[in-house]
């Protein structure tokens, strides 16, 4: 087979509209995509979902959802429709009101696209988990957040404390022959006799949206709000960046538990009308290559960690597929290794665009916008509307290419209003009452190309997912056998960083190999299987600071062979 190359990427939009060092682009202009513009009031769902359905688009398709037993599509009307549905079995089933926290705790399938748009549509704000959670997972965020209600499925029920969670009063299964008693609820029972008409809640721009939780080195996982606002990011950069168009087929790879997969799994593509595509199941390169031939796959947005394993599988299987549909390729989550961007090019013909963003800042910041020239390596350069710089630690600006904090001017629409239940955190992350610090460092060029160069903090990436060492460690130290833990992540060529775990053992325990894979086991079944440690090394003791903190860039050192630093806060 033959691959074409594909006219490069069409940036129309940003071309025609702003030209890149357009100073004068303000958000109330992106209002105008939207009635709100005029109304003042909206809901997320209504713009994302129901506003196509009540119009041309209505026979459009919205969703392609495969896995190994369905292959199903949507169009706008449908997912109007079975989002009315699932609004109305909440509104029966629960006692949900405007802004109470529903969780949603399931693997992909269309229902749990039904529920999240159903719940928006109530007023209600959504936290998507992912279905890898244990139990401990699950309850840190279920009780910070005082969630009234969680959609799961049969399968995922005996990881949920119920009996723990004195605010959580009903349980939605989706599943076959459910029992119903006074706290659960056969949600595809109702779902199937509910109406599907709804009307939906209308709210403010400051209304809540999603509640993602994310980790930082310190202290238990932190709850990030999300409010109606920042759709105006999410539409913007799906044109701008994903430089979504009426023709395309757009395949975000990432899961609803991740913010990558509601900002740009749901919420970017369909409020500018654009058909998705949802792949169910665990990674697979043949199959993934196959959605991307099956379904037409225009724009494709994943992680530094899948292309690297995808590269990993060889050319030899690329070819096997027929992937000329392919215009527009996409990155988020880690740096971009310009070999892989290399790779990209050759086998898919298109230069993978990295963009950085986070939790936090709710949607694509520093990006590779489509009509950007690439400079493999860089993030690329901040999208009008957001202002960005390297700070030093008192939030005064630095000169190009010198290192500092990655920071960027407060007020961008689809900004953080609140770490759950936390106001002294979220006061934490701006200096000077201007800049907001990501945590992470970097610089820029003299031509404002920014360039990533890790975390000030020790957050570990692995397969492109956060972990907080803090986390991991907690639960170590839930082990019987394990005194103290200290973790770090390890430079790894394809997960981007390995979990390595540092423990001390307690008073007459032998360490072992059998010690180790059982230690393994127990963080993968109390925490997630990607926190458990892929290397656990036994020390006597562990470096820490006077006031008791593991030293984690100890650690570090150690492991890699560096320079330790400073060390006059280290405990004798
Ligand atoms: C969307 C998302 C945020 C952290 C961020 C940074 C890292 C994300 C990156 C990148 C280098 C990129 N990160 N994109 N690092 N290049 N293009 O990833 O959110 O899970 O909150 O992680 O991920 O360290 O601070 P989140």
């Amino acid at each position: 087979m033959k691959l074409e190359v594909l006219p490069v990427v069409q940036g129309d939009y940003l071309l025609q509209n702003y030209d890149e060092t357009a100073a004068d682009f303000d958000w109330k202009d992106a209002e105008k995509a939207f009635s709100w513009h005029e109304t003042g009031r909206m809901n997320m769902a209504h713009e994302a979902v129901d506003r196509h359905a009540n119009s041309d688009r209505k026979n459009k398709i919205a969703l392609y959802y495969r896995d190994a037993n369905r292959n199903e599509s949507y169009t706008f009307h449908e997912m109007k429709k079975w989002s009315n549905k699932a609004a109305n079995v909440l509104k029966a089933h629960t006692n949900l009101e405007k802004g109470d926290r529903l969780f949603i705790f399931m693997p992909r399938s269309p229902e749990l696209y039904f529920a999240l748009i159903g719940a928006l549509k109530m007023g209600v704000i959504v936290g998507p988990l992912f279905e890898a959670f244990m139990e401990g997972a699950v309850y840190d965020r279920l009780v910070d957040s005082e969630a009234r209600a969680i959609v799961t499925t049969p399968e995922l029920l005996s990881r949920i404390p119920v009996d723990k969670l004195p605010h959580l009063e009903t349980i939605l299964l989706v599943g076959d022959n459910v029992e119903e008693d006074n706290k659960t609820v056969d949600f595809m029972k109702h779902m199937n006799t509910a109406s599907p008409y709804f009307k939906v809640e209308w709210l403010d721009k400051e209304d809540g949206l999603v509640l993602h939780y994310t980790s930082g080195s310190t202290g238990k996982p932190k709850g990030v709000l999300h409010v109606q606002e920042a759709m105006l990011q999410h539409y913007q950069t799906a044109k701008w960046v994903l430089d979504l168009n009426e023709q395309d087929i757009y395949w975000c790879t990432a899961d609803p538990g991740w913010v990558t997969g509601t900002s740009y799994g749901i919420f970017g593509p369909w409020l500018t009308g654009t058909t998705m595509v949802v792949l169910g199941g665990r990674f697979s390169p043949g199959a993934w290559y196959q959605a991307i031939e099956d379904f037409g796959v225009t724009v494709w947005y994943s992680a530094p960690t899948a292309f690297r394993m995808l590269m990993g599988a060889g050319d030899a299987l690329v070819k096997d597929y027929d992937l000329s549909s392919l215009r527009h390729v996409l990155s988020v989550g880690e740096p971009l290794n310009p070999e892989v961007i290399r790779w990209g090019a050759e086998v898919f013909h298109h230069r993978i665009h990295d963009t950085w963003w986070m939790t936090e800042t709710g949607a694509q910041m520093i990006c590779n916008y489509a009509c950007l020239p690439i400079r493999p390596g860089s993030m690329g350069k901040p999208i009008p509307g957001v202002t960005a710089a390297i700070v030093d630690d008192n939030g005064e600006v630095l000169p190009p290419n010198q290192m500092g904090n990655l920071a960027l001017k407060k007020g961008w629409p689809s900004m953080m209003r609140q770490i759950w239940n936390n106001p002294e955190k979220y006061q934490s992350y701006f200096l000077k009452n201007e800049w907001y610090v990501s945590g992470d460092s970097g610089y820029m060029d003299e031509d404002g190309y920014f360039w990533f160069q890790g975390r000030v903090d020790d957050v570990i990436m692995t397969s492109g997912e956060r972990v907080g060492p803090f986390e991991v460690e907690s639960k170590l130290l839930e082990h019987p056998a394990i005194l103290e833990a200290g973790v770090i992540g390890k430079p790894d060529p394809v997960r981007g960083e390995i979990i390595k775990a540092f423990v001390s053992l307690r008073e007459g325990v032998e360490p072992s190999e059998e010690l180790i894979a059982e230690i393994k086991q127990f963080v993968k079944k109390g925490l997630a299987a990607h926190a458990a440690p892929r290397e656990i090394e036994f020390k006597d003791k562990l470096p820490k600071t006077r006031s008791g903190k593991i030293m984690r860039r100890v650690l570090k050192a150690w492991e890699l062979d560096l320079p330790t630093g400073d060390l006059s806060t280290m405990d004798d």
